[in-house]
């Protein structure tokens, strides 16, 4: 089974196209858990168990357990250990570089660490790309349009007359020969998400930037769709995981994520 029918299959399964992000910072968990031998560690366990059934897929950046040093490696891996087989694990790491040291990344990434997909940064190119894609069952996430303001330095310079973002897209639908490749379109960019989508009908597209980056889940629903109301990965991190710095934080998560998910039906009809 190639990551995308995977993908397709677990989205129908649980109902749900939403990604929770566990972006965790040490300095923003609750002051309960602060002195336990591993707080993040406890803080990612009970918020995976309260929100495990709401979900397609969890999306660790690894800026955030990459700071944590060496711990961290060990901590993003024991909470790899909790997420459930019946979804999704991305590994947004936005790696990219030449191929020889790109096979190294993507092996630490899929087979160390274990997880279903990665985001890649492919500004270096194809050669950049291929050892990350080579595996069917492993999902890529190219960056295309990214949320943030800095986005309009490179994405959006054109290039032959169209924006280089768009060279991207229709470069990943080329090399979409395993049914693996997906694009991160910020949500922050309704208009140019429903764009991509028609160039890429069949394509996963992860799409970060709801919630505090201030993305509008109403067109991010209408427009990042596939035609069975698919194939989106929406993303939010702080605003679930962070919904309550207290004790209740894991029952506030869950109220977030249940409010999301009840917001993305109303729209996907
Ligand atoms: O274009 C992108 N924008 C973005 O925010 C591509 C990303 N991978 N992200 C990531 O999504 C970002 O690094 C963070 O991990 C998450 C968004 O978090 P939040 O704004 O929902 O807290």
């Amino acid at each position: 089974m190639t990551f995308t029918q995977k993908l397709k299959e677990i989205q129908t399964r649980q109902g749900s196209l939403l990604c929770i992000g566990l972006d965790v910072d040490p300095e923003k968990i609750p002051v309960h858990l602060k002195s336990l031998e591993n707080p993040v560690l406890e803080f990612n366990r009970q918020i995976i168990e309260a929100t495990k059934d709401l979900v397609c897929a969890y999306k660790p950046n690894l800026a955030f357990y990459e700071a944590m040093g060496t711990e961290g490696f060990q901590t993003l891996k024991e909470t790899l250990k909790m997420i459930p087989s019946s979804v999704i694990t991305i590994g947004d790491g936005k790696r990219g570089d030449i191929g020889n040291t790109a096979k190294q990344y993507a092996r630490s990434l899929f087979h160390d660490f274990g997880f279903d997909s990665v985001t890649v940064n492919p500004y270096m190119g194809f050669d950049s790309v291929e050892p990350f894609i080579e595996n069917p069952q492993n999902g890529v996430f190219l960056l295309a349009l990214t949320s943030n303001s800095g986005s309009k330095d490179f994405q959006r310079l054109k290039v032959n007359g169209k924006p280089l973002y768009e060279k991207v897209v229709r470069s990943a639908k080329k090399w979409n020969k395993y049914d693996n490749l997906g694009l991160v379109v910020g949500a922050t960019h309704p208009r140019e998400l429903k764009l991509i989508r028609k160039i890429v009908p069949d394509m996963p597209l992860l799409i970060p930037g709801i919630g505090k980056q201030g993305g509008d889940l109403k067109s991010v629903v209408r427009y990042g769709c596939d035609k069975n109301g698919q194939l989106a990965v929406i993303n939010i991190s702080r605003s679930v995981i962070y919904a309550s710095q207290e004790k209740d934080f894991a029952d506030a998560a869950r109220k977030e994520a249940e409010k999301i998910v009840k917001e993305i039906k109303l729209y996907n009809k």
